[in-house]
């Protein structure tokens, strides 16, 4: 049975919101001109922005303390597509998949890549998993996989990560994406160096094997599974690893992935200038992680972020060319209603920074001015641009309001009926 939100359904929803738009529109139009920008060069920006969908994302989360499953969970890689392509028909901005392995493995790669292509979808990235040990598995990663101190276990995981990369290339993916639980609970539980040494020689192993036109990302945490340390925990270490592997290794930032009160968008300078900056896992975060729905608890630094990546776009930085993914856990909300809103609030963020007077911040800057400086840059963050977000959905076929026609289609509730609960998913703590 295919699911599928009626386009009549969606331009029936749009027709009772399409007047107060284009009123919002023009008249945003017309303070945005005062301040001589184009709102029609911004509409065209918000239209070919792209955020990929996690797949593991559709599905509900959990904290280790409990999962609450939501009705209608998908149950395998079909399912989630189809949820996926859900947000997709209705925010525009979202065809591309990230796959994880070994949860999405498929039987016939040719049929998912059919599934995929008949909606829309495409994949974007694979994501490796050697911190669970899974049925059928010899060895265990109870101890660490890539950075173990066995070679059989690291072999192990090694040769995983190769088979994701052997799929990622018959699924026409840009990138491979290697997160690892690796590190140690306890003082003295591993040598923190040598930990490291291991950790590099797996991904030279890994890197060796990459495609000529695929990327490999590695992603940091500070912390969690490994509490006390990880293996790979800093956007620092991450840079040095990328730099020993090779040309096609970047870092991969997720937002959640940092300490209270870290400046996320220095650290996205610094690896643009360094060249390293692979992509983005977007999500948000009070504490630790990906808790939260992008843009939730601190919008102003979703922007700031965006204002860097931004000024190296105007600037044309050689090499920049970072992939935009969403990564959360879906503890309470409707996956599919969280999704839609982190992938429009990842577009205002990009298109608030595009409204940055940068010519004006230069001044500010040169002239010693943090006021100004500073109010450059909230000037933008205050302009309300969803007329523009909205608009650019609307003109690429989306909705305007895509909750709202998300809630009225009755999706959740055909494939609660449809898809009665498993045991197991994939998706607890991600
Ligand atoms: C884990 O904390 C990381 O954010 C991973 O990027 C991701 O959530 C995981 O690979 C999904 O399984
Ligand atoms: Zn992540
Ligand atoms: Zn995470």
């Amino acid at each position: 049975m295919a699911f599928e939100l009626d386009s009549e359904h969606i331009a029936d929803e749009n027709h009772k919101g399409i007047e107060a738009l284009q009123e919002d529109y023009e008249h945003l139009g017309r303070q945005l001109a005062r301040r001589s920008i184009d709102i029609e060069k911004l509409t065209v920006r918000a239209m070919a922005f792209r955020v990929a969908i996690p797949s593991w994302g559709v599905g509900t989360g959990g904290t280790r303390f409990a999962r609450f499953p939501g009705p209608g969970e998908p149950r395998n890689i079909f399912e989630k597509l189809e949820d996926c392509e859900v947000v997709f028909t209705l925010v525009r901005s979202t065809p591309g998949i990230s796959l994880h392995l070994p949860w999405d493995r498929p039987d016939s790669v040719a049929e998912l890549c059919r599934f995929a292509e008949r909606r829309g979808l495409s994949f974007d990235s694979t994501n490796s998993n050697t911190f669970q040990d899974q049925p059928d598995q010899k060895l265990s990663y109870k101890f660490g996989s890539l950075a173990h101190t066995d070679a059989a276990v690291r072999r192990q995981a090694i040769e995983h990560n190769v088979e994701c990369l052997e799929i990622g290339a018959k699924l026409g993916v840009r990138a491979h994406t290697v997160w690892i639980g690796d590190g140690s609970n306890f003082p003295g539980q591993i040598h923190l160096r040598e930990s490291l040494s291991r950790y590099l020689d797996s991904l030279r192993a890994i890197y060796r094997e990459l495609p000529g036109d695929c990327r490999l990302f590695i992603e940091h945490k500070l912390y969690e599974p490994a509490f006390y340390a990880t293996v790979l925990e800093s956007w620092g270490t991450s840079y040095y690893c990328a730099s020993e592997l090779g040309d096609r290794a970047f870092s991969l930032v997720d937002l959640g992935h940092h300490a209270p009160c870290t400046n996320i968008e220095q650290i996205v300078a610094r690896l643009i200038q360094f060249g390293k900056l692979g992509g983005f896992h977007f999500n948000d975060s009070m504490y630790g992680d990906d808790d939260l729905d992008a843009g939730s608890i601190k919008p102003f630094q979703l922007f700031l972020v965006f204002n860097e990546l931004v000024d190296a776009e105007l600037e044309g930085v050689p090499g920049f060319d970072p992939a935009y993914m969403l990564d959360q856990s879906h503890n309470v909300t409707d996956p599919i209603e969280s999704l839609m809103t982190s992938a429009i609030e990842v577009v205002r963020a990009y298109i608030q920074a595009h409204l940055v007077d940068r010519a004006r911040l230069a001044d500010a800057r040169a002239a010693n001015d943090p006021v100004i400086a500073l109010n450059s840059l909230k000037d933008a963050f205050n302009t309300d641009v969803r007329p523009i977000l909205a608009m650019a959905r609307h003109r690429s076929g989306g909705a305007i309001d895509p909750v709202a026609v998300y809630r009225s289609s009755g999706y959740r509730q055909r494939v609660a009926r449809a898809r009665p609960a498993s045991a197991r998913l994939g998706a607890g703590i991600i």
